[in-house]
């Protein structure tokens, strides 16, 4: 996106309340974020939903198909849906999305859901473009200590547990519930993690999951200090990841890694050259 836009643009932003949704894929999370959405537009919001698709380069196409299926969304001017693909772009999808988000945001737009499948790093970006994160397990997630090696239990502002009409959900609640009173689990700040369980094909829960994600924003509000502490580690957080990117960009120019990787692949493949000693040898300028 351009530069000049987002410049004019980022002093417009601050209005939209962002929520993040993270989970394991075919967790229900775009069925849930439909359903949330639908019931934001029900109250008179503005929603966005960007749905991040983690497509991968080699395989061409988005593993699990086609990521958003989002009926009401035509023709409605208040609901804005956009898959956002992170295929061949340098410095990741958080940066794009970021964008996307704040554009958004300048346009008025009162929510912002933005959907991430829970692998890899996506999850942890997810963190750095929302404001509330709702993490979606299911009851075949396993126990909480699954979970929590997962390292995505971390993330988590609210958890959802989704697809409660199957066996196994009450089991997965309790289970989470008692191991974050045994390990004292919250959030920095002291942020205690609400557990809501839902049925997103039916729309059972979906009130609960939005005013606790209401009341955590609420939250991070209520004490300027802690919400200037909170601004200002995104802020950080996000100038890292922009130089990154940037630097990324200009030394791969400056060093013109493009025109020298077609050689590079033939000395390695010929056995002339380790890749090793390829990398050692570039010269960033
Ligand atoms: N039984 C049951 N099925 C559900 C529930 N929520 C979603 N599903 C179904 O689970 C499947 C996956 O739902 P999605 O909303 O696409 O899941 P997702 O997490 O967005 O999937 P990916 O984006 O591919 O990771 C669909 O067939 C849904 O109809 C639920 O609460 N109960
Ligand atoms: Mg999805």
């Amino acid at each position: 996106m351009g530069r000049e836009l987002l410049d004019l643009v980022f002093p417009r932003i601050g209005h939209a309340r962002r929520i993040g949704i993270t989970g394991p894929p075919g967790s229900g999370k775009s069925t849930l974020v439909h359903a949330v959405a639908m019931l934001l537009r029900r109250r008179g919001q503005r929603v966005a939903v960007l749905a991040v698709d983690p497509t991968s380069p080699f395989s061409g196409g988005a593993i699990l198909g086609d990521r958003v299926r989002m009926p009401g969304a035509a023709g409605d001017e208040g609901f804005f849906v956009r898959s956002m693909a992170s295929r061949g772009s340098l410095g990741g999808v958080a940066a794009t999305t970021h964008e996307a988000s704040e554009v958004l945001d300048a346009a008025g737009f009162d929510w912002i859901l933005i959907e991430t499948v829970g692998v890899g790093q996506s999850e942890l970006e997810i963190v750095e473009l929302a404001d509330t994160v709702v993490l979606v397990l299911v009851p075949e997630s396993g126990d909480a200590v699954q979970v929590m090696k997962a390292g995505i239990m971390e993330i988590a502002d609210v958890f959802v547990i989704n697809k409660y009409d199957r066996e196994g959900g009450d089991r997965l609640m309790r289970d989470i519930s008692v191991t974050m009173q045994i390990t004292q689990w919250s959030r920095p700040e002291g942020w205690v993690p609400p557990i809501c369980p839902t049925v997103a094909t039916s729309d059972e829960g979906i009130e609960q999951v939005l005013a606790e994600a209401e009341r955590h924003l609420a939250w991070l509000q209520e004490d300027r200090p802690r919400l200037e502490r909170f601004r200002a580690e995104k802020l950080r957080r996000r100038l890292q990841m922009l130089l990154s990117r940037i630097l990324l960009e200009r030394a791969w120019k400056a060093a013109q890694i493009d025109e020298q990787l077609d050689g590079a692949v033939e000395r390695i493949m010929a056995g002339d050259l380790s890749p090793y000693r390829w990398v050692a040898g570039i010269e960033l300028g």
